[in-house]
């Protein structure tokens, strides 16, 4: 329908009312073009509290004599079987299930890029060829343990990958448990575009008998949430007395509050790492922070389907099973993982000694996000030698939802809010802390290199909640800046 204007008050209110839009649209540009202004011309992210130093660089980077160079640290030789992937970047006009189309970046043409499965204690080899992404691709294995010159990070462990360009990953796959992999140039924006993708590694010996293995990705792409790209959610085959194991990533930004109505489940594995003694769950939903992983183990009942699925997106999600849809039973009962599975006999959490402590306190405000009140390269970096135990107490202390991720470690949870994790050790790569929240985190320094730390809202990142744990004596040749092109977070 047509909507006719005729008075003339309404004509100037509406005059106003574009005007005001373009102002704010203007703003908003003028913004995000000063943002990246000012990005650094070149940082060393090894070195970067004393990049102002004025006689030290000028305007030359070497490698210190002492140092050894994330470049070197690669996967030791071994005789594992070899799996090889082909990963090609490439733009691309993707239709969706429900008709439309999105501009989108894709591995090998579709987003998300490939399920990439593995077995533990593999070689993997993945060659990454960037068909036409003009600034640039890599491929960060988010929550696998990689050797520094592995874990894809632009101007920090490598250069961006240029179009025509190839970059091949090597690594072992050590952990079993689910990953996910996203380009980590310009995060925010190639991620949402969709250089995303699943990484499974499935265990040598299943702990559970699993009938259906599938995994679930779920991410924003364009302006819609989908499920392993699809709008409409995913079904799972399966018959009565069926055991899934479900596993679920959110590549998104945003926290995505889950439900499971129609059956009991188990959480038995967050970020790829298993829970012990994991309980039954009836009715409880779980919040799955930007960049974490759950994995969930259902049996289908005698009758009717399980729905697990958003409690806020009706779309996204996932219907197992065969029979009448589930009577929702949406308690708003949120899980938790301080009580939840039962502590590991022998397990001396109470006398773990720590060498090092750090506290990260994550703020913000309209314009930026920060960590201790600075961002990114102003951030001071957690300094490390190998071999040292370390506490670090996160506090989300400006609001909003902050998932903490770390590169290259697993950290295990001591406490939240003061309060210590009583059930099942609960070892995580990414933590999701919401206002006011404070946890305590542990981890030994055992996988020298320069990591990067920072919010997996990588919107966030991009203004600033990013920051680094650099090891002794570990060097990088590569640069962050608009010099090299390297905007890991941007
Ligand atoms: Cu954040």
């Amino acid at each position: 329908m047509r909507i006719k204007i005729k008075s003339r008050k309404a004509k100037i209110g509406l005059g106003v009312l574009l005007a005001l839009t373009i102002l704010i649209g203007a703003t908003v540009a003028f913004y995000f073009w000063q943002m990246r202004l000012q990005k650094p011309a070149e940082i060393n992210m090894a070195d970067h509290m004393h990049h102002a130093s004025p006689s030290s660089h000028a305007g030359h980077h070497t490698t210190t004599s002492t140092g050894t160079s994330c470049e070197s640290l690669t996967a030791t030789d071994s005789d594992a079987p070899v799996r090889d992937f082909d990963l090609t970047a490439a733009s691309a006009t993707i239709r969706l299930d429900n008709g439309k189309t999105v501009d989108a970046w894709t591995f090998n043409g579709i987003s998300p890029g490939p399920e990439l499965r593995v077995k533990e204690g593999d070689r993997v080899k993945v060659t990454l060829y960037n068909k036409d992404i003009e600034d640039g691709v890599t491929i960060h294995w988010h929550g696998v343990v990689v050797p520094c010159s592995q874990d894809g990070v632009a101007g920090v462990t490598q250069d961006a990958v240029m179009p025509d360009e190839r970059f091949t990953y090597d690594f072992i796959a050590t952990v079993p448990g689910t990953y996910w992999y996203h380009s980590h140039q310009m995060s925010s924006i190639q991620a949402e575009k969709g250089l995303i993708g699943q990484f499974i590694i499935e265990p040598k010996t299943d702990p559970y008998a699993v009938d259906r293995d599938m995994a679930g990705l779920l991410q924003k792409l364009g302006s819609q949430y989908v499920f392993n790209g699809m709008t409409q959610g995913l079904i799972v085959p399966g018959k009565a007395g069926d055991t899934v194991r479900l596993r679920l990533t959110n590549g998104a930004n945003d926290t995505l509050e889950m439900g499971v109505a129609g059956a009991p489940y188990r959480i038995v594995a967050m970020d790829g790492n298993d829970i012990h003694k994991p309980g039954l769950l009836e009715g409880k939903s779980f919040n799955i922070g930007a960049g974490q992983r759950y994995d969930l183990l259902i049996q289908l009942p005698v009758q009717g389907k399980v729905v697990v699925g958003s409690t806020s997106e009706d779309s996204l999600k996932v219907t197992l099973g065969i029979g009448a849809e589930p009577v929702t039973t949406a308690s708003g009962d949120l899980f938790s993982f301080l009580d939840y599975g039962s502590p590991v006999p022998g397990d001396k959490v109470d006398s773990l000694t720590i060498d090092k402590s750090f506290e990260l306190k994550l703020g913000q405000n309209v314009f930026a996000k920060s960590i201790n009140g600075k961002s990114f390269h102003e951030i001071p970096p957690m300094n490390v030698k190998e071999d040292e135990h370390v506490r670090i107490t996160v506090s989300n202390e400006g609001g909003g939802d902050h998932p903490f991720h770390l590169h290259g470690h697993t950290f295990r949870l001591l406490s939240k809010n003061g309060e210590p994790v009583k059930g099942s050790p609960i070892y995580l790569d990414t933590i999701l802390t919401k206002k006011d929240e404070t946890y305590e985190l542990y981890l030994v320094t055992d996988n020298p290199g320069l990591w990067m730390a920072h919010c997996h809202n990588l919107m966030h990142a991009s203004m600033g909640m990013s920051m680094m744990l650099n090891y002794e004596g570990i060097t990088t040749d590569y640069r962050v800046g608009t010099k090299s092109g390297n905007l890991p977070d941007l």
